[in-house]
């Protein structure tokens, strides 16, 4: 088996678009499976934004100069692009902000806090990432508000039947991560928006560990807010987007103040942009933007759905390999997996593993995810996580799957 003959991708030739990759590391090849925590990024990607800093840094949406128009347009076109991707009607609905962490914490300021009263709800999952509780629990605490938490069953799926009973005449909105980073677990979004929208909750879509496996449709979803970080969908840090349903974000006040999102300004009165300007305050990160274009032009390039299928070969190996293991206990055993395997060793830490691990080369992240409730959830301080891109070869899973065999050995 090998991608070309699964999808059609030549796994070999997307690897040459990576520089990162070929290098060695405590003098193996390195297999880096950790794009869970961010992904490497194409040279197409890196040039864009070296050819931005070379030939057209200006400020945007001020100078009428030569520079500061290009710059205007290609941050512009930047979020056209990602309208086309996520298939929203409208680049208004395009906010860019530093990641899905920001894009989280603007609605939590925004809409939270203009829609949230005493004994309201805001709804959201026990497989959640910390930057979709925090905030939540922030603006909560704020206004007087409660945060109800839909449990999960052993496998890491969400009991859509809590889900249910949970939604209540009281809750004002439900965030809920599309896959989940600890556990791979895609959630069905769909029918959860559905749900949601028949109680008359809007919901927020945590995107982070979706857009780079799935095919994302906000239209087709229903959602009112998408969030996603560029860093892990092949493009730069610090650039994110919110996506935002145009009726929701017209009435929604600003996150921040300052340049950029103001109609006109005097001391008596303010008069706010529209959108999506009116959330964007500040110099934004222009070449992150146009980087993130790139990104994402790159990938649709590949083809969403090849990437899909290849990586659905990768992570099938890569637990049934594991499984094998004895000792070994896959913590996540959902029916729906998108690119991540959780897993601990009977008696060994997680970062002793992981430890051992890079010293064979490989790159995984050791610890609690950033989601902390999934690791209490399953009784464990850690897990090694192994997460899958394009450009990872089954014989990168086969390496893991030696390398943690080793790592019994050595510890267990
Ligand atoms: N939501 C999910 C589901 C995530 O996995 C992450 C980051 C975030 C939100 C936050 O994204 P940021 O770009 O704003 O930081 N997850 C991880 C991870 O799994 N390992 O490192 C970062």
């Amino acid at each position: 088996m090998n991608a070309t003959s699964v999808t059609g991708l030549d796994v070999e030739v997307i690897r040459k678009d990576f520089p990162i990759l070929h290098q060695t590391v405590h003098g193996k090849p390195l297999a880096y499976l950790d794009n869970a925590a961010t992904t490497q990024k194409p040279r197409v990607v890196i040039d864009a934004i070296r050819q931005y800093y070379e030939s057209e840094n200006a400020n945007i949406h001020r100078g009428v100069h030569y520079l500061s128009e290009r710059a205007t347009a290609d941050y512009e076109r930047a979020r056209s692009v990602v309208r086309a991707f996520l298939n929203a009607r409208d680049s208004a609905e395009i906010i860019f902000v530093r990641g899905t962490t920001e894009a989280i914490n603007l609605v939590a300021a925004t809409y939270g806090r203009t829609h949230l009263q005493p004994g309201d709800e805001v709804l959201i999952t026990a497989m959640e990432h910390h930057s979709n509780i925090v905030p939540w629990q922030m603006i909560c605490e704020e206004r007087g508000a409660r945060l109800r938490v839909v449990p999960i069953n052993d496998h890491g799926e969400l009991i859509i039947e809590e889900f249910e009973k949970l939604l209540s005449a009281r809750t004002r909105l439900a965030a809920i991560t599309h896959v989940s980073n600890a556990l791979g677990t895609v959630n069905p979004v769909q029918e959860l928006v559905r749900l949601c929208h028949a109680h008359g909750v809007p919901v927020l879509i945590d995107g982070a560990q979706a857009v780079a496996h799935l095919r994302v449709d906000v239209q087709a979803l229903g959602c009112d807010f998408y969030a996603f970080s560029g860093h892990k969908v092949y493009g730069p840090t610090g650039i994110g987007v919110l996506y935002g349903r145009k009726e929701l974000l017209e009435r929604m006040p600003p996150y921040q103040g300052g340049g950029d999102m103001i109609r006109s300004v005097s001391f008596e009165r303010t008069l706010y942009a529209d959108p999506p300007y009116r959330f964007e305050a500040g110099t934004p990160h222009i070449a992150g933007a146009i980087g993130l274009a790139a990104a994402i032009e790159y990938l649709t390039g590949l083809g969403i759905e090849q990437v899909h299928a290849w990586e659905s070969q990768l992570v099938r190996y890569g637990v049934e390999q594991l499984a094998q293991i004895p000792g070994l206990r896959l913590i996540g055993t959902p029916r729906e997996r998108a690119a991540v395997i959780s897993f601990v060793l009977d008696g060994v830490h997680a970062h002793d593993v992981g430890t051992v691990l890079d010293l064979e080369g490989i790159a995984v992240r050791a610890g609690h995810h950033c989601a902390q409730p999934v690791m209490q959830r399953y009784g464990v301080p850690a897990t090694v996580r192994a997460s899958l891109a394009v450009y990872n070869r089954l014989e990168e899973i086969d390496r893991l799957v030696m390398a943690v065999r080793k790592a019994k050995e050595l510890l267990g």
